[in-house]
């Protein structure tokens, strides 16, 4: 590369990726074969339209990329329609409300606070300029999914759409008892699983079109370790068509092909055995670490986990803030995020939580000894954030424990 500033940025990149622990719950490694796709020269073609009907000559390779990245969704996620060309999450919602609903329609989502995606109707979202959007939450003392809270507010404020899925939620969603209840007020449901995507389609988690959820929406470089972008999903013939109309032309023009490419290789690899594997590590990883935690007694909210994610609220387990957390993570090179808990009287900006997750670190290889060494390095900074000498030993100890990635390929 000849750019030699950004090659540089890149070079550093590599190096941080392969010293630190990365426990963002939104990342992962993708394999080297995503990458050649994401690096092709399918980023040179345009190719607004579908498969086999493109508004661009010259599109007969790209179909056959685009179907193949259809095709293999669909058969992830048992679904009747695919559309995998929004390039983020955000778009992939955005898209979905667009094809359904009118600009002030009411909508219904997951607070912020709870574990809910900005998307969700969050009021710096531009969701909540264009819809009416009231939340719902978790309650106060299991820190599970509230439902006799979502069927008071979904009964009294009557929206058109109700969203369940989170950003920030470590157990099991019940997609039946949501889609009773939108069906008591005649609403549509859509299910946002980009966390728990990878977990759904190895049949870890129930699939939302199991329990006849409208339409599911997801990023797909998450827990699915495929090239960041979004996809979604319907067994609706009317709303399927509704979708395709409202990513292109409604709110996207060119689909990125490379990412479109790099998703399905990612699919192709979701459907191999292995994957099942790695993701039950994911899970056993988790577990392992929130089992840590708990037996010195800090707090988890929800008091554990079923998923990629724990989330521990360390204002009250150490009497730092998330954001105090997060910084003296990074000086031992671990990387995570401060995280709002329910009910949180700190700001999002600084957060009594962090969130911790397993996928990108099960994709180097760590297994439970790892993150309940990891748990024990942890716990002992976050006590003595003070301690400079300790913080030292500690980074070293970091260092080696990162050196044991790659021991298994998944
Ligand atoms: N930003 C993502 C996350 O970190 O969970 C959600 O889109």
């Amino acid at each position: 590369m000849k750019d030699l500033k950004i090659l540089k940025a890149i070079k550093n990149e590599q190096k941080r990726q392969d010293e630190h622990v990365e426990l963002i719950a939104s990342e992962n490694f993708v394999s080297q074969d995503v990458l050649e796709a994401n690096g092709s020269i399918l980023t040179n073609k345009y190719a607004e339209g579908y498969p086999s009907k493109r508004y661009y000559g010259g599109c007969e390779n790209v179909d056959v990329v685009e179907q193949l990245a259809i095709d293999r969704i669909k058969k992830l996620f048992n679904a009747n329609f695919a559309n995998v060309q929004t390039h983020s999450g955000t778009q992939a919602n955005w898209s979905a409300y667009n094809a359904v609903l009118e600009s002030g329609d009411k909508i219904l989502g997951m607070a912020l606070d709870s574990g809910g995606h900005l998307t969700h109707g969050f009021h710096v979202s531009s969701t909540s300029k264009y819809f009416q959007a009231k939340s719902y939450g978790v309650d106060k003392e299991t820190h599970l999914i509230d439902f006799d809270e979502i069927r008071r507010v979904a009964h009294e404020f009557k929206p058109k759409l109700i969203i369940c899925g989170a950003s920030a939620y470590s157990r099991i969603i019940d997609f039946k008892k949501f889609k009773e209840i939108a069906n008591e007020i005649g609403a549509l449901l859509l299910a946002d699983v980009a966390h728990i995507a990878g977990l759904i389609v190895t049949g870890l988690h129930p699939n939302p079109l199991d329990f006849g959820v409208d339409i599911v929406t997801s990023t797909t470089h998450k827990t699915l370790r495929g090239s960041r972008g979004g996809i979604i999903l319907t067994n609706d013939k009317e709303i399927a068509m509704k979708i395709d109309k409202s990513v292109f032309p409604g709110t996207q023009g060119g689909p990125l092909m490379n990412q479109i490419a790099g998703k399905a290789v990612a699919f192709y690899e979701a459907l191999k055995p292995e994957f099942k594997i790695y993701q039950k590590q994911v899970i056993k990883n988790s577990k392992a670490f929130a089992k840590r935690l708990l037996e010195k007694n800090f707090l988890l909210i929800s008091g554990g986990t079923d998923n990629h994610i724990v989330l521990v609220n360390v204002k009250k387990s150490f009497g730092i803030t998330g954001q105090e957390a997060e910084d003296i993570m990074q000086k031992i090179n671990i990387t995570l995020n401060k995280n709002t808990v329910p009910f949180d009287e700190e700001s999002p900006r600084i957060t009594s939580g962090i969130r911790v997750g397993s996928p990108a670190m099960t994709s180097k290889g760590w297994i439970e000894q790892d993150f309940t060494d990891l748990a024990d390095i942890m716990i002992s900074v976050f006590k003595n954030i003070d301690d400079n000498e300790l913080i030292k030993i500690k980074k070293q100890e970091i260092i080696n424990l990162v050196k044991r990635a790659n021991r298994i390929k998944w």
